[in-house]
């Protein structure tokens, strides 16, 4: 079955959780130990992504040490063209919507295409928008961030995005953001469009989460919590029983 597909028939009967692993903070075994608990707890795919300065080596090795380990897709979250495993189940295409950057717009895209059609990868196209306060990715992707109080322009993107034909929009706050995309931009951006919405940076909290999913989140995804707490599969327990709504 297609990554894609899989993830319309989750989202279909259920909000979905998935975890975003960064190869370069741990070993590939630690993240596939990660992985395993997250998954345990009900995550319903690991992305794979983050650090501007990983290898591919790396990413290769960490994909298949995960792979071993649960047997939900991996979908590469990527920072650039050179990060692109042929391990992974699927890869988000994505384009940063408000970047002022051609190179986050279209350049990496363009040279990562061939990569994917030689090595098989599944893509998914997204539109990826970067909301305050960005962190590092809204930094290094050069974003023009979406105001916190300005839900109309993110819907704007997002808009956009599905009338590209993009497949999933993607609304960040950046990693380990003090507080995560407000639930009232969440409304309406999801008010706007007709695609399946991802939600991430910032969530840690179950009440987080929850408002996201009941502001119109189909996805919501947490990267920083499980680098963070001792208990990985409790913490993504208590996010996943609490995006049942
Ligand atoms: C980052 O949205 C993801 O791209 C996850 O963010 O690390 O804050 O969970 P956190």
């Amino acid at each position: 079955m297609k990554v894609m597909d899989y993830i319309i028939n989750e989202i279909r009967a259920r909000k979905m959780h998935m975890t975003l692993i960064d190869p370069a903070k741990q070993s590939p075994e630690e993240a596939a130990k990660m992985a395993k608990e997250a998954y345990e707890a009900g995550t319903g795919a690991i992305m794979i992504g983050g650090s501007t300065d990983l290898s591919r080596e790396k990413v290769d090795e960490t994909v298949l040490k995960i792979k071993e380990a649960v047997p939900i897709p991996i979908i590469l979250f990527p920072s650039g063209a050179h990060v692109i495993s042929k391990y992974a189940d699927a890869i988000y295409f994505m384009s940063l919507l408000n970047s002022n950057s051609p190179e986050y717009l279209i350049r990496q895209q363009m040279m990562g295409a061939p990569i994917i059609k030689k090595l098989g990868i599944e893509p998914i196209s997204m539109g990826y928008i970067i909301i305050e306060p960005g962190m590092t990715v809204g930094k290094v992707g050069k974003a023009e961030l979406i105001r916190r109080d300005k839900p109309e322009m993110a819907a704007a993107y997002a808009l956009a995005a599905q009338y590209f034909g993009m497949q999933l929009v993607y609304l960040e706050a950046g990693s380990g953001a003090p507080e995560p995309v407000p639930p009232k931009m969440v409304k309406v951006v999801k008010d706007w469009i007709d695609i399946p919405l991802i939600v991430g940076g910032g969530i840690r909290k179950a009440e987080d989460a929850r408002n996201i999913v009941k502001a119109g989140a189909d996805i919501i995804v947490t990267g920083t919590l499980v680098e963070e707490v001792e208990d990985i599969k409790a913490a993504v327990s208590e996010i996943v029983k609490a995006i049942k709504v």
